[in-house]
Protein backbone atom coordinates (compact mmCIF):
# COMPACT_ATOMS: atom_id res chain seq x y z
CA UNK A 1 0.00 0.00 0.00
CA UNK A 2 0.92 3.58 -0.51
CA UNK A 3 0.94 5.88 1.62
CA UNK A 4 -0.28 9.93 1.16
CA UNK A 5 3.26 11.11 1.64
CA UNK A 6 4.77 8.98 -0.69
CA UNK A 7 2.41 9.57 -3.10
CA UNK A 8 2.72 13.48 -2.64
CA UNK A 9 6.56 12.68 -3.67
CA UNK A 10 5.57 10.91 -6.25
CA UNK A 11 3.26 13.45 -8.08
CA UNK A 12 5.24 16.09 -7.24
CA UNK A 13 8.47 15.04 -8.86
CA UNK A 14 9.43 18.22 -11.59
CA UNK A 15 6.76 17.06 -14.88
CA UNK A 16 10.12 15.62 -17.19
CA UNK A 17 11.33 13.71 -14.52
CA UNK A 18 7.69 12.36 -13.00
CA UNK A 19 6.74 11.59 -17.04
CA UNK A 20 10.22 9.80 -17.57
CA UNK A 21 9.67 7.38 -14.49
CA UNK A 22 5.93 6.62 -15.78
CA UNK A 23 7.39 5.86 -19.30
CA UNK A 24 10.11 3.73 -17.83
CA UNK A 25 7.60 1.75 -15.79
CA UNK A 26 4.94 1.50 -18.67
CA UNK A 27 7.80 0.53 -21.38
CA UNK A 28 9.08 -2.07 -18.49
CA UNK A 29 6.23 -3.66 -18.18
CA UNK A 30 3.93 -3.71 -21.27
CA UNK A 31 6.61 -2.62 -23.95
CA UNK A 32 3.92 -3.28 -27.13
CA UNK A 33 0.60 -3.42 -25.81
CA UNK A 34 -1.08 -0.70 -27.42
CA UNK A 35 -3.71 1.02 -26.38
CA UNK A 36 -6.88 -0.59 -25.55
CA UNK A 37 -9.91 0.92 -26.94
CA UNK A 38 -13.23 -0.44 -24.75
CA UNK A 39 -16.91 0.17 -25.86
CA UNK A 40 -19.31 1.37 -23.56
CA UNK A 41 -23.07 0.30 -23.33
CA UNK A 42 -25.61 1.56 -20.37
CA UNK A 43 -28.20 -1.40 -20.78
CA UNK A 44 -30.52 0.35 -17.93
CA UNK A 45 -30.48 4.00 -17.83
CA UNK A 46 -31.83 6.52 -15.65
CA UNK A 47 -33.99 6.73 -12.49
CA UNK A 48 -31.84 5.31 -10.22
CA UNK A 49 -32.40 5.32 -6.02
CA UNK A 50 -28.84 6.88 -5.52
CA UNK A 51 -27.94 10.40 -4.92
CA UNK A 52 -24.63 10.71 -7.08
CA UNK A 53 -23.72 14.54 -6.99
CA UNK A 54 -22.53 13.72 -10.11
CA UNK A 55 -24.73 11.51 -12.06
CA UNK A 56 -27.10 12.30 -15.02
CA UNK A 57 -29.01 9.00 -14.12
CA UNK A 58 -29.77 9.68 -10.30
CA UNK A 59 -33.31 10.06 -9.83
CA UNK A 60 -32.75 12.63 -7.35
CA UNK A 61 -31.88 15.17 -9.89
CA UNK A 62 -34.21 17.10 -12.56
CA UNK A 63 -31.61 16.15 -15.76
CA UNK A 64 -32.53 15.39 -19.28
CA UNK A 65 -32.03 11.71 -19.01
CA UNK A 66 -35.00 9.36 -20.14
CA UNK A 67 -35.37 6.50 -17.57
CA UNK A 68 -35.40 3.22 -19.91
CA UNK A 69 -35.48 -0.39 -18.91
CA UNK A 70 -33.30 -3.28 -19.27
CA UNK A 71 -32.41 -4.18 -22.77
CA UNK A 72 -32.70 -7.41 -23.95
CA UNK A 73 -29.69 -10.07 -24.62
CA UNK A 74 -30.19 -10.07 -28.06
CA UNK A 75 -29.68 -6.53 -28.57
CA UNK A 76 -26.64 -6.31 -26.36
CA UNK A 77 -24.73 -9.13 -28.52
CA UNK A 78 -25.25 -7.26 -31.33
CA UNK A 79 -23.86 -4.32 -29.94
CA UNK A 80 -21.02 -6.07 -28.80
CA UNK A 81 -20.59 -7.48 -32.54
CA UNK A 82 -20.64 -4.19 -33.72
CA UNK A 83 -18.08 -3.16 -31.17
CA UNK A 84 -15.76 -6.00 -31.94
CA UNK A 85 -15.49 -4.99 -35.77
CA UNK A 86 -14.91 -1.62 -34.73
CA UNK A 87 -11.51 -2.91 -32.93
CA UNK A 88 -12.86 -3.27 -29.39
CA UNK A 89 -11.38 -5.97 -27.61
CA UNK A 90 -13.64 -5.12 -24.26
CA UNK A 91 -17.47 -4.27 -23.89
CA UNK A 92 -18.73 -2.47 -20.54
CA UNK A 93 -22.12 -2.62 -19.28
CA UNK A 94 -23.68 -0.40 -17.08
CA UNK A 95 -26.86 -0.66 -15.42
CA UNK A 96 -28.03 2.93 -13.06
CA UNK A 97 -28.93 0.65 -10.09
CA UNK A 98 -28.38 0.39 -5.97
CA UNK A 99 -27.57 -2.85 -6.72
CA UNK A 100 -29.44 -5.97 -8.71
CA UNK A 101 -32.16 -6.67 -6.82
CA UNK A 102 -34.63 -8.90 -9.33
CA UNK A 103 -33.71 -12.09 -10.15
CA UNK A 104 -35.03 -12.28 -13.91
CA UNK A 105 -32.97 -9.46 -14.81
CA UNK A 106 -29.72 -10.59 -12.94
CA UNK A 107 -29.81 -13.60 -14.62
CA UNK A 108 -30.41 -11.61 -18.05
CA UNK A 109 -26.96 -9.90 -17.21
CA UNK A 110 -25.38 -12.77 -16.41
CA UNK A 111 -26.57 -13.89 -20.28
CA UNK A 112 -25.56 -10.75 -21.59
CA UNK A 113 -21.77 -11.50 -19.84
CA UNK A 114 -21.94 -14.97 -21.58
CA UNK A 115 -22.85 -13.46 -24.98
CA UNK A 116 -20.30 -10.83 -24.65
CA UNK A 117 -17.66 -13.79 -23.61
CA UNK A 118 -19.02 -15.67 -26.61
CA UNK A 119 -17.55 -12.87 -29.15
CA UNK A 120 -14.06 -13.25 -27.25
CA UNK A 121 -14.20 -10.09 -25.86
CA UNK A 122 -13.73 -9.04 -22.78
CA UNK A 123 -16.17 -8.20 -20.26
CA UNK A 124 -17.03 -5.84 -17.57
CA UNK A 125 -20.18 -4.73 -15.83
CA UNK A 126 -21.14 -2.16 -13.26
CA UNK A 127 -24.23 -2.77 -11.33
CA UNK A 128 -23.97 -0.92 -7.91
CA UNK A 129 -23.39 -2.75 -4.72
CA UNK A 130 -22.84 -6.86 -5.00
CA UNK A 131 -23.27 -9.61 -2.59
CA UNK A 132 -21.26 -12.64 -2.23
CA UNK A 133 -23.13 -14.80 -4.05
CA UNK A 134 -23.94 -12.11 -7.22
CA UNK A 135 -20.34 -12.43 -7.44
CA UNK A 136 -19.90 -15.46 -7.62
CA UNK A 137 -22.47 -16.05 -10.33
CA UNK A 138 -20.83 -12.95 -12.67
CA UNK A 139 -17.58 -15.53 -12.26
CA UNK A 140 -19.18 -18.31 -13.01
CA UNK A 141 -20.64 -16.68 -15.75
CA UNK A 142 -17.35 -15.66 -17.21
CA UNK A 143 -16.85 -11.85 -16.54
CA UNK A 144 -13.37 -10.50 -17.02
CA UNK A 145 -13.65 -7.45 -14.11
CA UNK A 146 -15.94 -5.78 -12.37
CA UNK A 147 -16.59 -1.85 -12.76
CA UNK A 148 -17.00 -0.33 -9.20
CA UNK A 149 -15.06 3.36 -8.60
CA UNK A 150 -14.47 4.77 -5.24
CA UNK A 151 -14.40 7.72 -6.91
CA UNK A 152 -12.79 10.09 -4.85
CA UNK A 153 -11.47 10.05 -1.18
CA UNK A 154 -13.08 8.65 1.82
CA UNK A 155 -12.88 12.13 3.56
CA UNK A 156 -14.36 13.84 0.10
CA UNK A 157 -17.31 11.41 -0.86
CA UNK A 158 -20.06 12.05 1.86
CA UNK A 159 -19.81 15.37 0.12
CA UNK A 160 -20.94 13.64 -2.96
CA UNK A 161 -23.03 10.94 -1.94
CA UNK A 162 -25.75 10.50 0.53
CA UNK A 163 -27.50 6.80 0.23
CA UNK A 164 -24.24 4.69 0.64
CA UNK A 165 -21.18 4.82 2.28
CA UNK A 166 -17.63 4.40 1.28
CA UNK A 167 -17.48 1.32 3.19
CA UNK A 168 -20.07 0.09 1.41
CA UNK A 169 -17.95 0.65 -2.08
CA UNK A 170 -15.33 -1.20 -0.06
CA UNK A 171 -17.18 -4.03 0.65
CA UNK A 172 -18.32 -4.55 -2.68
CA UNK A 173 -14.77 -4.23 -3.79
CA UNK A 174 -14.15 -7.17 -1.57
CA UNK A 175 -17.06 -9.54 -2.44
CA UNK A 176 -15.66 -9.10 -6.34
CA UNK A 177 -12.48 -9.88 -5.15
CA UNK A 178 -13.36 -13.07 -2.45
CA UNK A 179 -15.34 -13.87 -6.12
CA UNK A 180 -12.02 -14.44 -8.40
CA UNK A 181 -13.25 -11.45 -10.61
CA UNK A 182 -10.55 -8.78 -11.30
CA UNK A 183 -11.27 -5.21 -10.22
CA UNK A 184 -11.78 -2.07 -12.28
CA UNK A 185 -11.48 0.61 -10.02
CA UNK A 186 -11.00 4.43 -10.28
CA UNK A 187 -12.33 8.06 -9.95
CA UNK A 188 -13.62 10.92 -11.19
CA UNK A 189 -11.42 14.75 -10.78
CA UNK A 190 -13.00 17.80 -10.88
CA UNK A 191 -16.16 16.83 -7.82
CA UNK A 192 -14.59 20.25 -5.72
CA UNK A 193 -11.42 17.89 -4.55
CA UNK A 194 -8.08 18.94 -3.41
CA UNK A 195 -5.00 17.22 -5.25
CA UNK A 196 -4.40 15.46 -1.62
CA UNK A 197 -7.98 13.61 -2.11
CA UNK A 198 -7.03 12.45 -5.98
CA UNK A 199 -3.99 10.90 -3.94
CA UNK A 200 -5.75 9.41 -1.06
CA UNK A 201 -7.97 7.49 -3.92
CA UNK A 202 -4.95 6.04 -5.39
CA UNK A 203 -3.93 5.22 -2.01
CA UNK A 204 -6.93 3.69 -0.53
CA UNK A 205 -7.01 1.51 -4.14
CA UNK A 206 -3.48 0.57 -3.88
CA UNK A 207 -4.51 -1.45 -0.74
CA UNK A 208 -6.27 -4.06 -2.60
CA UNK A 209 -4.92 -7.24 -2.97
CA UNK A 210 -4.43 -7.95 -5.80
CA UNK A 211 -4.25 -4.07 -7.18
CA UNK A 212 -7.00 -2.99 -9.62
CA UNK A 213 -6.93 -4.94 -12.90
CA UNK A 214 -7.70 -1.38 -14.45
CA UNK A 215 -8.11 2.19 -12.83
CA UNK A 216 -10.16 4.21 -15.04
CA UNK A 217 -9.82 7.70 -14.45
CA UNK A 218 -12.49 10.32 -15.28
CA UNK A 219 -13.07 14.22 -15.26
CA UNK A 220 -16.11 14.91 -14.33
CA UNK A 221 -18.83 15.69 -17.07
CA UNK A 222 -20.69 18.54 -15.34
CA UNK A 223 -24.79 17.47 -16.12
CA UNK A 224 -27.32 20.07 -16.17
CA UNK A 225 -29.68 19.75 -13.42
CA UNK A 226 -27.03 17.85 -10.90
CA UNK A 227 -25.76 19.57 -8.35
CA UNK A 228 -22.21 19.86 -9.42
CA UNK A 229 -23.18 21.01 -12.87
CA UNK A 230 -21.26 24.16 -12.65
CA UNK A 231 -17.82 22.41 -11.40
CA UNK A 232 -14.69 24.48 -13.07
CA UNK A 233 -13.25 21.91 -15.70
CA UNK A 234 -10.15 19.80 -14.29
CA UNK A 235 -6.83 21.45 -14.58
CA UNK A 236 -4.94 19.59 -17.21
CA UNK A 237 -1.36 19.28 -16.18
CA UNK A 238 -3.28 18.06 -12.35
CA UNK A 239 -4.90 15.44 -15.19
CA UNK A 240 -0.93 14.40 -16.36
CA UNK A 241 0.38 13.97 -12.82
CA UNK A 242 -2.42 12.17 -11.84
CA UNK A 243 -1.98 9.76 -14.61
CA UNK A 244 1.63 9.42 -14.50
CA UNK A 245 1.37 8.69 -10.81
CA UNK A 246 -1.14 6.14 -11.47
CA UNK A 247 0.73 4.34 -14.09
CA UNK A 248 3.93 4.27 -11.43
CA UNK A 249 1.85 3.02 -8.28
CA UNK A 250 -0.23 0.29 -10.85
CA UNK A 251 2.67 -0.99 -13.24
CA UNK A 252 0.41 -4.09 -14.37
CA UNK A 253 -2.78 -2.36 -14.82
CA UNK A 254 -4.44 -0.70 -17.84
CA UNK A 255 -4.74 3.08 -16.78
CA UNK A 256 -7.87 4.11 -19.01
CA UNK A 257 -8.56 7.77 -19.51
CA UNK A 258 -12.76 7.85 -19.20
CA UNK A 259 -14.86 10.06 -19.03
CA UNK A 260 -14.01 13.91 -20.08
CA UNK A 261 -12.29 13.37 -23.45
CA UNK A 262 -14.57 14.99 -25.18
CA UNK A 263 -13.00 17.86 -23.84
CA UNK A 264 -9.95 17.36 -24.02
CA UNK A 265 -7.60 18.94 -27.20
CA UNK A 266 -5.95 15.89 -28.43
CA UNK A 267 -2.77 17.53 -27.58
CA UNK A 268 -3.78 16.49 -23.98
CA UNK A 269 -4.77 13.38 -24.73
CA UNK A 270 -1.80 12.93 -26.10
CA UNK A 271 0.55 13.98 -22.70
CA UNK A 272 -2.31 12.03 -20.95
CA UNK A 273 -0.82 8.46 -22.78
CA UNK A 274 2.87 10.01 -23.23
CA UNK A 275 1.97 9.87 -19.28
CA UNK A 276 0.92 6.15 -19.67
CA UNK A 277 -2.77 6.07 -20.08
CA UNK A 278 -3.41 3.00 -21.96
CA UNK A 279 -7.04 2.67 -22.61
CA UNK A 280 -9.82 4.37 -23.57
CA UNK A 281 -14.07 4.65 -23.97
CA UNK A 282 -14.85 4.41 -27.27
CA UNK A 283 -17.68 5.30 -29.51
CA UNK A 284 -19.95 8.59 -29.49
CA UNK A 285 -21.54 7.85 -25.96
CA UNK A 286 -20.30 7.05 -22.71
CA UNK A 287 -23.51 6.06 -20.67
CA UNK A 288 -25.30 8.89 -21.05
CA UNK A 289 -22.87 11.44 -22.09
CA UNK A 290 -20.97 12.55 -25.24
CA UNK A 291 -17.33 10.91 -26.14
CA UNK A 292 -15.23 11.83 -29.60
CA UNK A 293 -16.70 10.13 -32.52
CA UNK A 294 -14.86 6.97 -33.55
CA UNK A 295 -13.53 9.55 -36.74
CA UNK A 296 -12.22 11.69 -34.45
CA UNK A 297 -10.50 8.71 -32.37
CA UNK A 298 -9.11 7.46 -35.53
CA UNK A 299 -7.20 10.76 -36.36
CA UNK A 300 -5.85 10.93 -32.75
CA UNK A 301 -4.40 7.13 -33.15
CA UNK A 302 -2.74 8.12 -36.56
CA UNK A 303 -1.67 11.06 -34.99
CA UNK A 304 0.27 9.14 -32.09
CA UNK A 305 1.53 6.48 -34.85
CA UNK A 306 0.06 3.81 -32.78
CA UNK A 307 -1.66 0.17 -33.33
CA UNK A 308 -5.98 0.67 -32.57
CA UNK A 309 -5.49 -2.14 -30.21
CA UNK A 310 -3.67 -4.55 -29.09
CA UNK A 311 -4.13 -8.21 -28.33
CA UNK A 312 -7.29 -9.74 -26.41
CA UNK A 313 -5.54 -10.88 -23.16
CA UNK A 314 -8.38 -12.65 -21.87
N1 LIG B 1 -24.58 2.43 -10.60
C1 LIG B 1 -23.28 1.93 -10.71
C2 LIG B 1 -22.29 2.55 -9.77
O1 LIG B 1 -22.51 3.65 -9.29
O2 LIG B 1 -21.27 1.93 -9.51
C3 LIG B 1 -22.73 1.98 -12.12
C4 LIG B 1 -22.92 3.16 -13.02
S1 LIG B 1 -22.01 4.65 -12.64
C5 LIG B 1 -22.70 5.71 -13.85
C6 LIG B 1 -20.34 4.30 -13.11
C7 LIG B 1 -19.31 5.38 -12.91
O3 LIG B 1 -19.41 6.37 -13.92
C8 LIG B 1 -19.34 6.19 -11.63
O4 LIG B 1 -18.78 5.53 -10.56
C9 LIG B 1 -18.52 7.40 -12.01
O5 LIG B 1 -17.16 7.18 -11.73
C10 LIG B 1 -18.72 7.53 -13.52
N2 LIG B 1 -19.52 8.72 -13.83
C11 LIG B 1 -20.85 8.84 -13.70
N3 LIG B 1 -21.27 10.07 -14.05
C12 LIG B 1 -20.15 10.77 -14.39
C13 LIG B 1 -19.93 12.11 -14.83
N4 LIG B 1 -20.91 12.99 -14.95
N5 LIG B 1 -18.67 12.49 -15.11
C14 LIG B 1 -17.65 11.59 -14.98
N6 LIG B 1 -17.81 10.32 -14.56
C15 LIG B 1 -19.04 9.91 -14.27
C1 LIG C 1 -16.06 4.57 -15.61
O1 LIG C 1 -15.18 4.75 -14.74
N1 LIG C 1 -16.47 5.50 -16.45
C2 LIG C 1 -17.54 4.98 -17.30
C3 LIG C 1 -17.60 3.48 -16.87
N2 LIG C 1 -16.68 3.41 -15.79
C4 LIG C 1 -18.89 2.87 -16.55
C5 LIG C 1 -18.78 5.75 -17.17
C6 LIG C 1 -18.61 7.23 -17.50
C7 LIG C 1 -19.93 7.90 -17.40
C8 LIG C 1 -19.89 9.31 -17.87
C9 LIG C 1 -21.17 10.03 -17.70
C10 LIG C 1 -22.33 9.52 -18.50
O2 LIG C 1 -22.16 8.97 -19.60
O3 LIG C 1 -23.45 9.69 -18.03
FE1 LIG D 1 -26.86 5.45 -9.57
FE2 LIG D 1 -24.38 4.74 -10.21
FE3 LIG D 1 -25.37 7.11 -11.00
FE4 LIG D 1 -24.80 6.71 -8.43
S1 LIG D 1 -23.33 6.70 -10.14
S2 LIG D 1 -26.68 7.66 -9.23
S3 LIG D 1 -25.34 4.57 -8.18
S4 LIG D 1 -26.08 5.12 -11.64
Amino acid sequence: MKTLEELRQIYDLPLPELMFRAAEVQRANHRDRGIQRCALLSIKTGGCPEDCGYCAQSAHHATAVKPTPLMDVAEVRAKAEQAKNAGATRFCLGAAWRGPRNEEQFERVLDMVRAIRALDMEACVTLGMLSDEQAQRLHEAGLTAYNHNLDTSRRHYPKIVSTHTYDDRLRTLRAVQRAGIAVCSGGIIGMGEEVDDRLMLLSELSALDPPPESVPINCLMPIPGTPLEHSPPVDSIELVRLIATARIVFPQARVRLSAGRERMSQELQILCFLAGADSIFFGEKLLTAPNPSVSEDAALFQRLGLPICDETHT
